[in-house]
């Protein structure tokens, strides 16, 4: 393969020339011959919608209520507030606006605009916001100025002093609470964008280092939601709750926000991830279906037994974005009245899903499969030699929604991807010969012991069994007679094993006794991301202490 066109930087430090890849149109042309890629753009999706159902009710946030014709009005009105601002077509925008209304209604006005927004949590350190920023020559964005106790009005300041940037708006500039009705909506606007563009650039879920810039097109993004509204039979009844950060790839695409509101549906933001608002919320909206973090599915059980509001609406509590544990897998239907939907995803690409009819044994262990028939999944030892089925191995992945490259990283891509585009994703999976994906680890999560690589997912899938472990995860620490020790911990009920209880308990279940943790640490909670993944950076820091 000749090396791929590289972007230059002037003197000012912005840079010319490609900064991503897209498709070759042979092979674009080819994806939309087979149904595999979307034709319109993310605004014509909506506007579709805009057009069957004017006065049927697109989104709830708070005391906003936004039919299709509002948001659409919204949209176009936000649309030109950023064109007053100077932003043009392929300008990036940078979004960091929580579970707002406004974070939608933004979201559009960007796209339709031409411009690409750039979705960024704001749990996001200012650090790594300003690096994004900067990395993503965004030349505005829209920054709330609070969330939860977090003060993000300094980092808007230091947006502002960026050479690239004219402009950073707060939410409440984009005014979607107020209900414009001057021009009936007619949901037949133009977009300044083609659907090969690139749409949006959202970034990588890695909890080391500043995040990972990915460039995602209508085309890609837009199959990729509709192919997962489809899979998880989202259709204009559909009522999706919104309980992780909007941001996140799974609560915009899987088939979240877009997805819903692609299909007709109605998008309810809750502002916490807490069971009771989600609860009140689910009663109120009759909601159909949310999605969640495994680290959340045990205080929604638990609360689910206490609560006095109704659920019988819920259809499907899709979890995913973290490995849900077999046990508390098989908790969710019988306890929640529900159907548990696993959700194995990245923001590069791959969707994989359980069958909402499955059966509930593949349900509660396996992690689904791929989405689309144009997914391409490897399962590879060290050497990328395909391994066979039930054995574990790296899987690497190519498809019509999944990205070929970073965006303006090209030392990077040749690390990430294969030399035929497929995307080195660091999951250890197995496949079945049905071709179900079970996640067992991470290619670098595990410790060292003496030699003996312990893979931590395997035992912290041991200790969840256990019914007086509520969390639990395993890092490796520096130790001078084995290089590394293992380190467990563990979220309990009651007083919690000891190291030797689990010792008694792992090898009379036949584990090997070297997968017995070397230590065992009680803690009140397992530290999160800003998405809910348990950080396990800062638990090897914990660990070393
Ligand atoms: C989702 O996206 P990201 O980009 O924040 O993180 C992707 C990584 C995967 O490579 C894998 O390591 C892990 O998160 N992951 C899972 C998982 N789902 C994601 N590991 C085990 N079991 C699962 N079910 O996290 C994401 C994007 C779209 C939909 C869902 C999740």
């Amino acid at each position: 393969m000749s090396s791929p066109p590289r972007p230059t930087r002037d003197a000012q430090g912005l840079t010319h020339g490609p900064t991503w890849l897209p498709v070759p149109r042979t092979h674009a042309e080819h994806l939309v011959k087979r149904g595999w890629r979307e034709r319109r753009t993310l605004s014509e999706l909506l506007r579709a919608q805009v057009r069957s159902r004017p006065e049927h009710l697109a989104l709830v946030a708070g005391d906003v209520r936004l039919t299709y014709a509002d948001l659409d009005l919204h949209a176009e009105r936000c649309a030109d507030v950023l064109r007053t601002h100077g932003v043009q077509p392929g300008d990036r925008v940078l979004l960091c606006v929580g579970n707002r209304a406004e974070h939608v209604v933004a979201f559009y006005a960007a796209v339709r605009a031409g411009a690409v927004p750039v979705l960024v949590l704001p749990t996001l350190g200012d650090a790594d916001v300003r690096a994004v920023a900067v990395a993503a020559e965004v030349s505005a964005a829209v920054v709330v100025e609070r969330q939860g106790r977090r003060d993000l009005r300094d980092l808007a300041v230091s947006l502002r002093a960026l050479p690239h940037v004219r402009a950073v708006l707060r939410p409440q500039d984009l005014d979607v609470r107020s209900t414009p009705r001057a021009t009936p909506p007619t949901g037949s606007g133009r977009d300044d964008a083609d659907a090969e563009d690139l749409a949006l650039l959202t970034l990588s879920g890695g909890t080391t280092g500043t995040p990972k810039l990915i460039p995602r097109t209508h085309a890609d993004y837009g199959y990729n939601a509709l192919a997962s509204a489809r899979a998880c039979g989202v259709g204009p009844d559909a009522v999706y709750l919104a309980v992780l950060p909007a941001a996140h790839n799974f609560t915009m695409v899987s088939p979240g926000i877009v997805g819903v509101l692609s299909s007709g549906g109605t998008v309810v933001l809750s502002p916490d991830p807490s069971p009771t608002t989600a609860f009140a919320l689910v009663e109120r909206e009759r909601v159909t279906l949310t999605s969640l973090v495994p680290a959340l599915v045990p205080a929604w059980l638990d609360e689910a037994r206490r609560t006095p509001a109704d659920l019988g609406s819920l259809r499907i509590l899709q979890v995913g974005g973290a490995r849900l544990d077999d046990a508390t897998a098989r908790r969710v239907g019988p306890e929640l009245g529900c159907t548990l939907q696993q959700v194995f995803g990245m923001a590069e690409g791959l969707n994989c899903y359980t069958d909402p009819a499955g059966s509930p044994d593949v349900v509660c262990t396996t992690q689904g499969r791929p989405v689309s028939p144009g997914d391409e999944v490897l399962v590879v030892d060290e050497q990328d030699r395909p391994v066979p089925d039930g054995t574990p191995g790296e899987l690497l992945t190519r498809g019509p929604y999944t990205i070929t490259g970073y965006y303006g990283a090209r030392e990077l891509d040749t690390v990430r991807f294969t030399a035929d585009g497929f995307y080195r994703t660091g999951d250890v999976v197995t496949r079945s010969p049905d071709g179900d994906l079970t996640v067992v680890g991470r290619v670098k999560d595990q410790v060292n012991r003496a030699g003996e690589k312990i893979a931590a997912g395997e035992v912290e899938e041991l200790l969840l069994a256990r019914p007086d472990v509520r969390g639990a995860a395993v890092v490796g620490a520096p130790d001078p007679h084995l290089g590394e020790r293992s380190v467990a911990f563990l979220v309990v009920d009651g007083p919690g094993p000891t190291r030797e209880d689990l010792r008694r308990d792992l090898t009379g279940r036949g584990v090997t006794a070297i997968a017995v943790p070397d230590e065992v640490r009680v803690v009140a909670g397992l530290p999160l991301t800003g998405v809910g993944k348990v950080d396990k950076q800062r638990l090897r820091a914990w660990a070393q202490a």
